[in-house]
């Protein structure tokens, strides 16, 4: 009996090239989300994980694989080849992502894994399936400037063929400000999350702060997951996770992704890795005009959000 040899995520991506489409979103309890993801919602809300799974959740391009890269590294020991044994989406899956087959979707994936895995999602608060909070799983969420965290997502529908067109740069502000884009509105999801870290033992990062000071951070997730590793070990993974060594790394800088999907080519997975890159977009009237919304969307919150660094 012939046994098909199983496809490597890169293969399966290639073999479904002629079904990637700008997928239309849907809404799913109010959030647009990707046709294939609210199709398959109801599978993805009754996941259950387990209690020693971890959650990885953040708004679209707020620092995800960063923090997925830092964790590996830290469940490892720091062995930078232990964590190159597949790229970012196979070792850490994104549990919400569904795309034509051959693809995996990331249930796919996590039912082939043994717990404890590293489960990423950028669903909103109230999109994560409730498993999560009855097996009480750790979860870090990690946060984004507002205007950093929205040029990043720009760029990256740009580049990603699965996501809507993002249209021209003046539009997409206020596709942003209205919480038009995939996974919805970026302000609800910073709140929503932000409402329930204590009572869900959430570590609630923010990008800024993992650019400012990275050891701190690294070594404040350290302690979150129960760890404790020597300082040779923690430099090496601060090291490890620069943004120069991820973006050489062809397991974390999304190679894997081929072109008719992720055109690295229109802008790289690894674009800047900067706090601050909104002031080269920006004009002073779309500043004003963005804040002045912000003051509105964002009254009543404090959350410590820095543009700057
Ligand atoms: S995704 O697609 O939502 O999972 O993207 P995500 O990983 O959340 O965000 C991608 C942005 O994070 C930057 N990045 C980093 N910055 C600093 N240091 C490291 N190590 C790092 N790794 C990824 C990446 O460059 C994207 O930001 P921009 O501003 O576009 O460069």
């Amino acid at each position: 009996m012939s046994q098909e040899k199983e496809l490597t995520f890169s293969e399966a991506i290639e073999k479904a090239q002629q079904s990637i489409v700008r997928f239309p979103l849907i809404p799913i309890r109010g959030i647009p989300l990707m046709s294939y993801i609210a199709q398959n919602f109801d599978s993805i809300w009754a996941f259950r994980p387990d209690p020693s799974d971890l959650l990885i959740a953040t708004y679209p391009k707020a620092g995800t694989t960063w923090t997925q890269e830092i964790v590996d590294l830290l469940l490892h020991n720091g062995d930078a080849e232990a964590c190159k044994r597949a790229p970012t989406p196979v070792r850490s899956p994104f549990l919400e992502i569904c795309s034509p087959p051959p693809i995996p979707s990331g249930l796919d994936l996590l039912r082939k894994m043994d717990p404890p895995r590293v489960i990423k999602t950028h669903f909103p608060f109230q999109l994560v399936p409730p498993g999560f909070w009855e097996n009480k799983c750790k979860t870090i969420y990690v946060a984004r400037n507002a205007k950093d965290n929205m040029v990043s997502y720009f760029h990256f529908d740009c580049m990603n063929k699965t996501q809507p067109e993002p249209g021209p740069w003046e539009g997409y502000i206020h596709k942003f400000m209205q919480g038009e884009l995939s996974w919805g509105s970026w302000y609800d999801h910073v709140k929503g999350w932000w409402a329930e870290r204590e009572k869900r033992n959430i570590l609630y990062l923010f990008y800024e702060d993992m650019k400012e000071n990275p050891r701190r951070e690294v070594e404040r997730i350290m302690r979150y997951l129960d760890l404790s590793l020597p300082d040779d070990v923690i430099s090496r993974i601060v090291e490890l996770t620069s943004f120069k060594s991820m973006k050489e790394n062809p397991m974390a800088n999304y190679s894997c992704v081929p072109k008719p999907v992720f055109d690295q080519s229109i802008s790289p997975f690894m674009r800047k890795g900067e706090v601050g890159d909104w002031t080269n977009h920006f004009t002073a009237e779309q500043s004003k005009v963005f804040d002045e919304d912000y003051e509105k969307q964002m009254k009543g919150t404090d959350i410590p959000f820095r543009t700057q660094i």
